[in-house]
């Protein structure tokens, strides 16, 4: 048997019902066969069987009292899987459908795509089974207290640097930096997505969208197309959506749909951004209000974006949102490009046969790096007790984009998978951090 299948036999029997850790650790390991093979110290050595197992997990007890005084309890999460290149990284998911193997399989993928950034950051991913939605400020407060009075012993700005995921947003930075500052006493950059007044950096809330559509544009040009003239599906309606929408439409393109866990809309004509913005950002309410802003839109509450014809597909919303008869549409209706937004939206069938058939496709590990990657800016600005300007985050990010992608395509190409970003992006994310372990030593 392949060192490969050995460890994932392994690691499968070790993790059991952590489906979506075993279906990351099987795309990453299966890509890297290549390099295995070229490579016999890393078998010899253990690389596969160290990198795939975190260096902790961190499992506790969240309390909080709602606003009718009733006790709850909630599991809070914090995987620091691999810091060989630079303190763990990564954000933190609060989300009812959050269980250990959600947090493995980010905390897993994160190592990865925070090497590809090319900055020294390692990975490291957390979170809770909170739900967020529905609750008041207060409640909110109580939760994000609660849980950083057991969160704050294992973090630090040089020792793991938690940041926002799905329905973990400035608000919720705010309240557990906060709490964080008075248990420790310490002003320091131990979490980032912070706010631009106390230590934020310009440009972070914008960055993953505006990233994933800077290594489009590069996936694109590199095939000689843009996304002038484009017609973009969009899924998801948070963070990354928004950015994701607001840049692809500054490049030319015209984006006709956005979802939330409710449903989605379609609105042929493009759309209207600042409607979203405010039903999302400033009222937190659900897309089926889109209607009031734009009546000749449609709004769907079952299926998916994709079956809506498009030249390019950018999913930005949750894992395994884009399935195989999503990918058929996709191909039958000549969309040209898919780029990951959101962390493992394909699922592995679906990425088989959007390959297979020809479409360009981008891994979220590579196309959505921008947000960390801006997240290490917002590190290194802490540390040198300084501000910049919108414009140079913004031009450093879009460097890291465009180098991410050649990185990606160099490394498919090298090891015979020309312009299978899903190989060279786990290859160039692999080999950085390999190498680190293998200096190191055993540890
Ligand atoms: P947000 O919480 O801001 O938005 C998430 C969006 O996706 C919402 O519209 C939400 O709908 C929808 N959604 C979430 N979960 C589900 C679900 N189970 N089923 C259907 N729809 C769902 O999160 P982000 O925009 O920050 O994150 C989106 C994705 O991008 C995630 O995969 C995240 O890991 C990834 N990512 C985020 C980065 C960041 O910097 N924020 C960086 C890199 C990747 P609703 O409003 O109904 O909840
Ligand atoms: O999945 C991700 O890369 C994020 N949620 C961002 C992590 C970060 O540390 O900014």
């Amino acid at each position: 048997m392949s060192y490969v299948s050995e460890t994932l036999e392994q690691l499968i029997a070790k993790n059991p019902g952590e489906a979506e850790f075993h279906q990351a650790a099987r795309e990453v390991l299966e890509s890297l066969e290549p390099v295995i093979d070229a490579n016999p110290a890393y078998r010899k050595n253990a690389i596969l069987e160290r990198i795939t197992e975190p260096d902790r997990q961190i499992m506790f007890r969240v309390p909080w009292i709602d606003d009718k005084g009733v006790a709850h309890v909630n599991r809070g999460f914090r995987v620091q899987f691999n810091n060989a290149i630079g303190p763990y990284k990564g954000g933190l998911r609060l989300h009812p459908s959050v269980t250990l193997g959600t947090i493995k399989f980010l905390g897993f993928e994160q190592i990865f795509k925070n090497s590809l950034t090319g900055l020294p950051i390692g990975g490291g991913k957390g979170g809770s089974d909170f739900d967020p939605k529905g609750k008041s400020d207060r409640e909110v407060f109580e939760f994000c207290r609660s849980f950083m009075t057991e969160l704050y012993k294992y973090i630090g700005a040089d020792v793991d640097v938690p940041a926002g995921d799905i329905g973990t947003g400035a608000r919720e930075i705010g309240f557990m930096y906060g709490t964080y500052k008075k248990i420790t006493g310490l002003y320091e950059g131990v979490l980032t997505g912070k706010g631009l007044t106390y230590g934020g950096s310009l440009a972070r809330t914008e960055a993953t969208g505006y990233g994933l559509l800077y290594l489009t544009q590069a996936m694109l040009e590199a095939h000689g197309q843009s996304l002038k003239g484009k017609t973009a599906a969009i899924s998801g309606a948070g963070n990354v959506a928004i950015y994701a929408a607001e840049k692809a439409t500054a490049l030319g393109a015209k984006v006709v749909t956005m979802s939330d866990s409710n449903g989605w809309i379609y609105d042929k004509d493009g759309i209207d951004l600042a409607a979203v913005k405010e039903i999302k950002e400033v009222k937190r309410a659900r897309l089926t209000e889109y209607k009031n802003y734009r009546p000749k839109s449609e709004y769907s509450a079952s299926g998916h974006v994709w079956q809506v014809k498009c030249d390019v597909a950018l999913p930005c919303a949750t894992q395994n949102e884009l399935n195989l008869d999503d990918a058929k549409a996709l191909v039958k209706n000549k969309c040209t490009a898919v780029a990951e937004g959101a962390n493992m939206p394909t699922t592995a069938e679906a990425t088989e046969y959007l390959i297979k058939n020809g479409i360009l496709f981008a891994p979220g590990k590579a196309a959505n790096a921008g947000g960390v990657a801006t997240s290490a800016l917002e590190m290194s600005q802490n540390s040198q007790r300084l501000n910049w300007t919108f414009e140079e985050v913004d031009t450093r990010l879009h460097g890291i984009m465009v180098n991410i992608y050649r990185q990606a395509a160099a490394a498919a190409e090298k090891y015979g998978h020309k312009d299978n970003l899903v190989v060279g992006a786990n290859i160039a994310g692999f080999t950085k951090v390999a190498d680190a372990m293998l200096a190191q030593g055993i540890q």
